[in-house]
């Protein structure tokens, strides 16, 4: 099967597992579960639970098996984004082309719905246990999620990044931002199912491949920033026009950025290779070709 296909095929099996998720749900109108749902069905490009899945396919496991993982992560990812736009953080009023959940249902709304997202996802995540994995290796998996999602992992790095604005960075400070705001939960993607499934000896390729995606990730992200600000708001000065944050093109310019991102997708691309690795390969593949 081709990367494509692959992808295809997963895209539609993330889908239907989303829209069974969001089926159980009771959405009335002006319920937490009707903000809950507009952010999950946004249009987001799922590449959390599509890292889950290829991490699988690398361990020669069945997809289905890490369904909830895989929603776990996209739990978790949507109630970052829905917090990371409200007013109080980066204040944004667009998402994915559409109206940030605050500005749909009010913020109390939205801060609800988040918390609700996130403490989903782990409902959702103890249901590995039906799927027939050892109960340690579903708690040592749980705590893998825990510390990602948590205080030294997402929440760290958003600390850092809100301290970061309007300040002068270094470029290991930035990565450090990154390694947990972005990458914790790319990385906990690809190595939970080696956790899960016992591939032990698959794990630091996993660890390597999930470090080196999320940074090749936000680079690529920072760069498209950057670009869009050129196009929008005349030539980039050092930080993000919008949120007065430091990029990677900013501090080393556009094409020493761009350079940079490659370098991380051969590393994460190295430490993947065979023919089990195809998927993630195409995926960091995927993810710096954004770049243009
Ligand atoms: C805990 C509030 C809080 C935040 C944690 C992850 C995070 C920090 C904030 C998310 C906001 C953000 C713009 C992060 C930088 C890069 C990033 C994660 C972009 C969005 O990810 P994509 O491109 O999004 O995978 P889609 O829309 O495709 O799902």
């Amino acid at each position: 099967m081709s990367f494509d296909e692959w992808k295809t095929r997963t895209e539609s099996l993330i889908d239907h597992w989303i829209e069974g998720l969001v089926a159980k749900w009771s959405v009335r109108p002006g319920s937490v579960e009707e903000a809950m749902r507009y952010s999950l069905l946004a249009g987001g490009k799922r590449l959390r639970p599509l890292l889950v899945l290829a991490a699988a396919a690398y361990l020669n496991q069945e997809p289905e098996r890490f369904a909830p993982v895989a929603l776990a992560v996209e739990l978790i990812h949507t109630y970052s984004l829905i917090h990371d736009d409200l007013p109080a953080m980066d204040d944004d009023d667009w998402r994915r082309g559409q109206p940030t959940s605050h500005k749909v249902f009010g913020e109390a709304m939205a801060i609800l719905a988040g918390d609700a997202l996130l403490t989903e996802a782990f409902s959702v995540y103890a249901e590995t246990l039906d799927q027939g994995f050892e109960p340690a290796r579903v708690v040592s998996g749980l705590h893998l999620l825990a510390y990602a999602a948590g205080r030294d992992g997402l929440i760290r790095g958003q600390v850092e990044d809100l301290q970061a604005e309007h300040q002068a960075v270094t470029l290991a400070e930035l990565e450090a931002i990154h390694r947990r705001k972005t990458g914790a939960l790319f990385r906990a993607a690809v190595v939970l199912p080696a956790v899960l499934s016992g591939g032990i000896e698959a794990k630091p390729a996993l660890e390597a491949y999930g470090e080196h995606f999320g940074l090749a990730f936000q680079i690529v992200d920072d760069i498209l920033n950057v670009i869009g600000d050129q196009k929008t708001m005349g030539k980039a000065t050092g930080t993000d026009q919008v949120h007065g944050k430091a990029t990677y093109p900013s501090l080393v310019g556009l094409a020493e950025a761009k350079r940079l991102a490659e370098a991380h997708r051969d590393q994460a691309a190295q430490a993947i290779a065979g023919p089990r690795g195809e998927p993630l390969l195409g995926l960091v593949r995927l993810a710096v070709e954004r770049a243009g």
